[in-house]
């Protein structure tokens, strides 16, 4: 079992895996420990990451980024439509309206959803980890956005299991920071002593998030969670291109906006003059060769001047953290530290607006790129049951809260009830109980639209089926099981029916449960679940809760209790079929990356020995060939290198393979000799020593 953290950003993904006894962060085949969130198809395989990266300008209509937004999205999505226009790759409506990406790929044009194009960047994710760990990976846990919705947490699923992963857990990425904080800290209070109040602070490219979590010795309690999901280093860059694209229509007349190659320059020039002046308050210079219409564009800019054109961002920084400190209940004098992580927190007006906001320096002990990983890996190797970790305890909140309707069809009305409430403990588990005669749907839903960053409050309908009335004709008691996964997903997750047994009593014996009662399950390991018991009576269609702690006690039934199947509808995932295939055509996909990458490395093989002969013929090989076979093999080599680029361009592996076979029957015996040579003096050396 492996023991790996994803923290899958929406510029930039962070690897870190457990291995020889601590939590490492993990370098990609480019000595790189940030892997970018980019894919990018080509006519004969695809580039992810990196090399992906380097696509963005040249194959910039098929290589796809910043497509971690769109996760759970319909096209018709507001978020989708506002962004759509933005982007160099096209967007297209799938039939089951979902927002896809369409590229062409392998000379074809192709549709692919986003979990597909997410479980791209995790195949490549998984190999990083797996070279890293020298053997195969497939337990993980992955970050999300705090303020992901069931239906992108669903997605983001869909797209683990498409790249051959199973997620122990998704954490939101303020909870993954603030277990890599907490786990070391050996002076946290105990239990009976006032917890240590941290806010967390993550600005990304695309969103910003705070938390305030408790923490006493081996625990965390999130307080509160709070985010603007739409503010992150982007709109930063955005604003520069704003500028730039303005200036450079009155000073140059080109329009940047009508070319997409250009237009992405300058949001890549943008980024960097944005990251300079983080370091540095001066002037500085932008400049860009060729830029457009072969005229090189120049400007310049100062961390003033940007401040004042981001103004309006800058004054939403302190809105989520003075949200969040509301929510906990805390003072300001309750915090003990300010940690910030996330590439956006190194603007210097972000910092400043936190500080301001708290009267406090804040703290950065916390790797900015890298924390969200390390807490991830953290959490996984607490899952897993062959790693040793301190026993850490983690409760995290739910982002908005639940609400449940239910009807059945002779009911007269209908009847809800807030199941979790804004920043309600999670993972949690609830068993409500009903009394129906017949099947009944239960709705869930956001109950507040207007604070969702989602255009649709609603998360699902689960039928409860199989009901049938007691033999008496009364109505059953139902029990059902409403949770809040380790995930952070809803589900109605189990239902029974609880049938009168021929007893001593007459009535069930219905009130003595104890109200709440500890839980621990295999999937929740991490913490204990209480399970609270909330008794709702078939009147209960007018909302009425009872306290059943509050019931009299009644003499002993003996009661049987049937399991009912539950039929979840209106959830937006992807169908197993549909999920299935996608599992299939990425493993295809695999083996056409990989076969491509055999043949490219079988071609380079015939390259480099080319030039490597060529350059010894010249250098330590020269006294060991006749002048006549150095320029016949000489010649034979240009032969070649001309080939390559010619009739050899593109063939089969197997014709690289006998080519370089053949230049090897060739150079071997010179390489011999040479050895040969170089060898004597050193067995002469070696046979005086032992002389
Ligand atoms: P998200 O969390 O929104 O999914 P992400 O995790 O990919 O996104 P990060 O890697 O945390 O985002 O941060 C990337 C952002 O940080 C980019 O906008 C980048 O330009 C910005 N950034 C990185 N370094 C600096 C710096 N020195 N100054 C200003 N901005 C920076
Ligand atoms: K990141
Ligand atoms: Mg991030």
């Amino acid at each position: 079992m492996s023991v790996v953290g994803i923290d899958v950003g929406f510029q930039n993904c962070y690897i870190a895996v457990a291995r020889s006894g601590g939590i490492e962060t993990v370098a990609n085949e480019y000595s790189d420990r940030c892997t970018p969130a980019c894919v990018s198809l080509a006519s004969k395989n695809r580039m992810i990451g990196n090399a992906a990266k380097s696509q963005v300008i040249t194959n910039f209509k098929n290589t796809v980024h910043g497509f971690k937004k769109f996760h759970g999205r319909a096209f018709d999505d507001p978020l989708v439509q506002v962004e759509k226009p933005k982007l160099p790759y096209s967007l297209h409506k799938l039939t089951n309206g979902n927002a896809g990406i369409k590229v062409r790929y392998l000379d074809e044009d192709k549709v692919f959803t986003v979990e597909q194009i997410t479980g791209m960047l995790l195949t490549k994710l998984k190999e990083t980890s797996e070279s890293a760990l020298k053997k195969p990976v497939v337990d993980c846990v992955i970050s999300v956005p705090s303020f992901f919705t069931d239906a992108e947490r669903r997605s983001m699923l869909d797209a683990t299991q498409i790249a051959g992963l199973n997620c122990l857990r998704l954490i939101n990425d303020t909870t993954a920071v603030a277990l890599a904080y907490g786990i070391y800290k050996q002076d946290l209070p105990t239990p009976e002593e006032r917890p240590r109040n941290v806010v967390f602070v993550d600005m990304g490219h695309s969103s910003f998030q705070v938390s305030i979590t408790a923490f006493h010795k081996g625990k965390l309690k999130v307080l509160a969670t709070a985010f603007d999901p739409y503010l992150g280093g982007r709109n930063f860059d955005e604003a520069l291109v704003d500028y730039f694209c303005e200036e450079f229509k009155g000073k140059y007349k080109l329009n940047v906006r009508d070319n997409p190659r250009a237009l992405l320059r300058l949001y890549q020039e943008c980024e960097k003059l944005k990251k300079l002046m983080s370091a540095n308050s001066s002037d500085l210079p932008l400049n860009i060769e060729c830029f457009m219409n072969d005229i090189d564009v120049s400007s310049r800019m100062n961390r003033g001047q940007f401040e004042d054109m981001c103004a309006q961002y800058l004054m939403r920084v302190e809105l989520p953290v003075k949200a969040a400190l509301e929510q906990s209940k805390l003072s300001r004098d309750d915090i003990y530290a300010v940690e910030i992580v996330g590439g956006a927190t190194r603007i210097p007006a972000v910092k400043e607006r936190i500080t301001k906001f708290f009267c406090k320096d804040i703290s950065t002990t916390l790797n900015a790129d890298e924390a969200v990983a390390r807490g991830c890996a953290l959490q996984c190797a607490i899952l897993s049951p062959a790693f040793k970790v301190r026993e850490f305890s983690i409760t995290d909140v739910v982002p908005f809260p639940i609400t449940l309707r239910w009807k059945s069809p002779t009911d007269d009305g209908l009847g809800e009830c807030e199941v979790f409430s804004k920043n309600h403990a999670a993972p949690f588990s609830k068993v409500i109980t009903f009394h129906k005669k017949e099947p009944f749907d239960l709705e869930a839903f956001y109950s507040t639209p207007q604070d969702l960053p989602y255009p649709d409050q609603s998360i699902g309908r689960f039928s409860v089926q199989n009901v049938v009335p007691q033999p008496d004709g009364d109505s059953s008691k139902v029990k059902v099981k409403v949770r809040v996964n380790v995930h952070g997903i809803f589900s109605v997750s189990s239902a029974s029916l609880i049938e009168k047994q021929k007893g001593e009593g007459e009535d069930m014996q219905i009130d003595s449960e104890p109200m709440v009662q500890n839980e621990s399950r295999a999937e929740d390991q991490v913490t204990f679940t209480f399970i609270k018991v909330i008794q709702v009576t078939q009147e209960g269609a007018s909302g009425d809760k009872q306290d059943p702690a509050a019931g009299e006690s009644k003499p002993k039934v003996k009661v049987k209790s049937i399991d009912l199947p539950i039929v979840a509808n209106n959830i937006r995932q992807l169908d197993s079929d549909v999920l299935n295939n996608f599992v299939e055509y990425e493993r295809q996909m695999i083996i056409q990356d990989k076969q491509v990458k055999e043949l490219n490395d079988a071609k380079n093989a015939v390259e480099e020995y080319v030039y490597d002969l060529r350059d010894k013929l010249c250098g330590m090989y020269e006294k060991f060939i006749t002048e006549e076979d150095s320029n016949r093999l000489t010649l034979m080599l240009e032969n070649t290198e001309n080939w390559l680029y010619e009739d050899g361009e593109d063939q089969p592996k197997q014709v690289y393979e006998e080519k370089l076979d053949a230049l090897k029957r060739l150079g071997q015996p010179i390489q011999d000799r040479h050895r040969e040579h170089e060898d004597r003096p050193r067995a002469f050396e070696e046979l005086g020593k032992k002389l």
